[in-house]
């Protein structure tokens, strides 16, 4: 194999400026790469450079675009490389990861390859528009001060017809849930058509507020391609609709782009497809994390960060750490991460999802607080006394929870709560 030859971006001097990308990598070189040389070809591949010098160089703009890896961590085979903001077309996130998370992950030089971190400038930041709501406009809209969100999704994930489906969100509202969204794979297929769909379970949405009291809000899912997604979002809003649910990795950025450019309502992000990048961190990916950050510039409301104690992976550091990144206006730099200032973006509120139960949802905000949705849909769906009573249990291990009164003995006299802790625990 030749050895490819990169000019060094190595500067262990450069002090990044308020302008720059920074972003945090773990990078393992592949035999007859050293780890040095490897941070700088991963610079070099991730901006101007290519495996050969080259004629048709301009220096002087070169050296403007050049990036700089400015800290190298061999031990942990860590390196922060600061990407002057010329490099970027601003308001164009496709671009920012074509360059930055590109062609990097398939060099042969590089024997893993993990995006963990990104500090992002006010510049870029302002480029976007950043969540509508966030956590106190949501708080405002569906009129909930301090407590947990309480969700559901409809379950079965697909096969219910929509008056099918508008009966168990119906019964899920009543029960006293707040959200009620369609599952990632819910979109318009021939057995449940999107347009029936919404206009029955908006129909029963509104009768479920009015016997309730209570604001509810309907996730539908409008997923699709950019023109048809533009249809059925503006189809939501003029029909009624209180907020709309996108799978934002399988749509892409520039579709989120899209609809964030486009609709006035809240955007409820699910994240289908994440463990493919975030999953393993000592191999080829980039983190949730760097993902969240980047929704949350975009402009989603809500996003999937996982439970810790359900049945998808995440454990509490990094799900912490991921809602820490989602509801705060500044994060500080440690060993492990670069800070993050957000200059007024909005907070996104946190989606504790997968698995979940009215069993664990004390451990839950115990260690994620009430700035949450707790959504639960076989925890809903799966209770034995049918969806109204599964919805009640959740209801009350949130009460229970913020009351200070174990489940156990809440279960005592809230015979929904206790039939859901026989059945799971
Ligand atoms: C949960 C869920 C969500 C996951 C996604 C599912 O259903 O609808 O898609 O939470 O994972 O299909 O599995 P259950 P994450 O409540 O029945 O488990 O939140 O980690 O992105
Ligand atoms: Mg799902």
């Amino acid at each position: 194999m030749t050895k490819v030859h990169y000019e060094s971006f190595i500067d262990l001097k450069y002090k990044p400026k308020k302008t720059d990308v920074v972003c945090q990598f773990r990078i393992t070189p592949a035999r007859g790469y050293t780890f040095k040389e490897i941070c700088s070809i991963t610079a070099g591949e991730s901006s101007v450079g290519t495996w050969t010098d080259i004629s048709t160089v301009d220096k002087k703009m070169q050296k403007k675009l050049a990036p700089k890896v400015f800290y190298l961590d061999k031990k942990n085979f860590r390196c922060r490389i600061a990407y002057p903001i010329e490099l970027f077309e601003l308001g164009n996130l496709p671009e920012v990861l074509s360059s930055i998370g590109g062609n990097i992950y398939g060099m042969k030089s590089a024997k893993s390859l993990f995006w963990e971190d990104v500090n992002i400038p006010k510049k870029m930041l302002k480029s976007f528009k950043g969540p509508r709501y966030g956590i106190k406009g949501l708080r405002k809209k569906f009129k909930i001060k301090n407590r947990p969100f309480i969700g559901t999704i409809v379950k079965p994930k697909v096969g219910l017809n929509p008056s099918e489906h508008a009966k168990v969100a119906y019964e899920s509202w009543i029960g006293s849930c707040d959200i009620v969204k369609d599952d990632e794979n819910l979109t318009s297929q021939n057995f449940n058509e999107f347009k029936k769909r919404f206009l029955l379970t908006t129909k029963l949405r509104k009768k479920a507020e009015k016997e309730t009291g209570m604001k509810k809000a309907y996730l539908i899912n409008c997923t699709a391609e950019v023109e048809e997604m533009k249809k059925r979002i503006k189809f939501v809003e003029e029909n009624g609709g209180n907020y709309i649910m996108l799978d934002i990795l399988t749509l892409g950025w520039g579709g989120l782009q899209t609809a964030r450019n486009f609709t006035k309502l809240p955007i409820h992000a699910h994240r289908a497809g994440h463990a493919m990048l975030d999953r393993n961190e000592k191999d080829f990916g980039m983190s949730m994390e760097v993902i969240a950050q980047f929704a949350r510039m975009v402009g989603v409301d809500t996003l999937h960060i996982g439970t810790a104690y359900g049945k998808m992976s995440g454990d509490k550091e990094e799900v912490l750490h991921i809602e820490k990144e989602m509801e705060s206006e500044f994060t500080k730099k440690t060993k492990e991460n670069l800070s993050q200032k957000w200059f007024g973006v909005k907070p996104v509120l946190g989606v504790a999802s997968g698995g979940v139960h009215p069993g664990i949802v004390d451990k839950i905000i115990k260690f994620m607080g009430n700035n949450i949705v707790l959504q639960a849909g076989g925890g809903i769906s799966g209770h034995p006394d049918g969806v109204i009573a599964g919805a009640k249990a959740m209801r009350q291990a949130v009460d229970a929870t913020l009351k200070k009164i174990s489940l156990k003995e809440y279960a005592k006299t809230h015979e929904e709560l206790k039939k859901a802790l026989e059945k799971w625990g």
